[in-house]
């Protein structure tokens, strides 16, 4: 099986909301390659009019790594259909088993071509808010290696972004809460996203240069959940959370 199969293969389990079994069942894949498949599919996702939005950090947290059994960092690209603004429902049907988590994304104030050092980050950041990010694995029981996950353009499938705040509100060590109809589904503090969230948009900028992904004005990174993910099940209003941030919202339909 090639990679570009491989890439075809993910982007129609995509389409289809229908699981796949692990590629690494039947394929040993290195994790460049992971990224290439990764990159592959997004090139199916662009033919059908979908813009690149943005990078999406994963298991930059503690609580992800150990809910998901994996200890590295990843990265994924967001699209623009991926983008829930203006869009207040989440239909199930279209997805696999999707999860929400809470997260902080950042809005990019210019245009980035090099790797930004943690101290120079805010220089290049429009805005902050309180997000949620839906993901939704295309392998059978959410399960997965390193390899699959990156080649799975990393589970990302939605995201809503609350009112962008200004560089001035503390991000830092503040309490991050996800709710499903009023009932709390986890909640943990944004410093378990790598000490720091701007840790994870400094990390965004290095990867995103290393394999030659321009960021530009306007794009969106998410620094990846606080907390574990929590499974959406039936038509539910789900709401994220934190002090200074606000709250953002969506509610699900069949
Ligand atoms: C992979 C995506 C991880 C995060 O915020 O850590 C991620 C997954 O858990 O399916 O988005
Ligand atoms: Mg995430």
């Amino acid at each position: 099986m090639n990679l570009n199969n491989i890439a075809l293969e993910l982007h129609q389990a995509a389409d289809a909301a229908k699981a796949i079994p692990q590629i690494s069942h039947k394929r040993e894949l290195s994790i460049d390659e992971a990224y290439v498949v990764q990159s592959l599919s997004m090139a199916y996702r662009y033919q059908q009019q979908e813009r690149f939005a943005g990078l999406k950090m994963g298991f930059t947290s503690v609580a992800k790594m150990e809910q998901m059994g994996i200890q590295d960092m990843i990265w994924g690209r967001l699209t623009s259909s991926m983008d829930l603004s203006g869009n207040s429902q989440l239909k199930l049907s279209s997805y696999i088993h999707p999860r929400a988590e809470p997260e902080i994304a950042f809005l990019i104030k210019k245009d980035i071509h090099k790797a930004i050092p943690l101290e120079e980050v805010q220089d290049y950041i429009a805005g902050v808010a309180i997000a949620i990010e839906v993901i939704d694995s295309r392998y059978e029981n959410f399960k997965f290696s390193l390899e699959d996950v990156i080649a799975d353009n990393c589970s990302s499938t939605a995201f809503k972004v609350g009112e962008w705040k200004d560089l001035s509100t503390n991000i830092q060590d503040i309490k991050m809460t996800m709710s499903f109809d009023g009932q709390e589904m986890a909640n943990g503090s944004s410093s378990a996203i790598l000490g720091n969230p701007y840790k994870s948009f400094a990390a965004a900028t290095r990867l995103a240069h290393q394999y030659s992904e321009p960021l530009k004005k306007d794009m969106i990174i998410l620094a990846g959940a606080a907390t574990a993910a929590s499974y959406i099940k039936t038509t539910q209003k789900i709401v994220a959370e934190a002090p200074g941030l606000g709250t953002v919202s969506f509610t699900t339909s069949n």
